[in-house]
């Protein structure tokens, strides 16, 4: 019997490749933060010096909704404007697929920041269902800013950025969004001591060495 992490691609896959990726269970960092707190830049950087591959769940629920053929387009663009978090069973799919992919490529790269996700309770309850004993939660990195500096950042972004919510009013419901609900799952997890936090409002460069301390002790 084959079992596994992702035993959902054992259907798919030949038989050597089958092996070695169902033997490597994902190991997972969430990185959450409010809009802006940095987390693509840092994951950016982390990504140059460590083995982990990033995966920002709004740029994959962004890259989605820009197919041609997607069931689900619609329904992320309305949510993304409007600051509320896109039904779970969307995104799990999305991340749990990118992840497929990327083992699938390279055996070696079993190790992922999730960037913004999970971000709410739905977000958190879906993750267990589909991924608990699938993957490990080493920790969370919470880049943790001032929302005021959080909003500078987005907004000074959306001069050029393209994005449809770098607006003051989305960004208004971005943040109650972001206290209302995210904040709640990082206190869960800190309740845990799974969370190693950041101070995100200095320069990119300090956070980022910050950030080299918690993931050269943690591994
Ligand atoms: N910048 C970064 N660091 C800086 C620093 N230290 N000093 C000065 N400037 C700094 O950075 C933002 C901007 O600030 C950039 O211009 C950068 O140069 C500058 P970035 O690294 O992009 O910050 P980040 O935290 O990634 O900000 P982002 O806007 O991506 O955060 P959000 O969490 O709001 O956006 P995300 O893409 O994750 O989600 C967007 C929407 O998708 C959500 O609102 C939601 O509607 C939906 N979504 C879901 O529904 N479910 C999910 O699981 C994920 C997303
Ligand atoms: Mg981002």
């Amino acid at each position: 019997m084959i079992v596994g992490p992702l035993r959902s691609l054992s259907a798919r896959v030949p038989g050597a490749v089958r092996r070695i990726v169902l033997t490597m269970k994902p190991q997972v960092v969430f990185v959450l933060g409010g809009p802006g707190a940095g987390k693509g830049t840092q994951c950016a950087k982390i990504v140059e010096h460590y083995g982990y591959t990033h995966l920002s769940a709004g740029d994959l629920l962004r890259e989605e909704r820009g197919r041609p053929d997607s069931k689900s387009g619609q329904i992320i663009d309305s949510y993304i404007k409007e600051g509320k978090i896109v039904p779970v069973e969307i995104t799990i799919n999305l991340l749990r697929k990118a992840m497929e992919k990327t083992m699938m490529a390279n055996e070696n790269k079993f190790r992922f920041l999730i960037d913004g996700f999970p971000r709410n309770q739905d977000n958190l309850q879906g993750w267990t269902r589909e991924m608990d004993g699938k993957a490990d939660v080493k920790f969370v990195l919470f880049f943790d800013c001032d929302n005021e500096v959080c909003v500078g950042r987005c907004l000074e972004r959306g001069k050029s950025s393209g994005r449809s919510d770098d607006n003051r009013e989305s960004l208004v419901k971005r943040i109650q969004t972001y206290l209302q609900c995210t904040r709640p799952i990082i206190e869960q997890y800190e309740q845990q001591g799974k969370v190693r936090t950041i101070d995100a409002s200095r320069s990119v460069d300090e956070v980022f060495d910050s950030v080299k301390k918690v993931l050269d002790k943690e591994g």
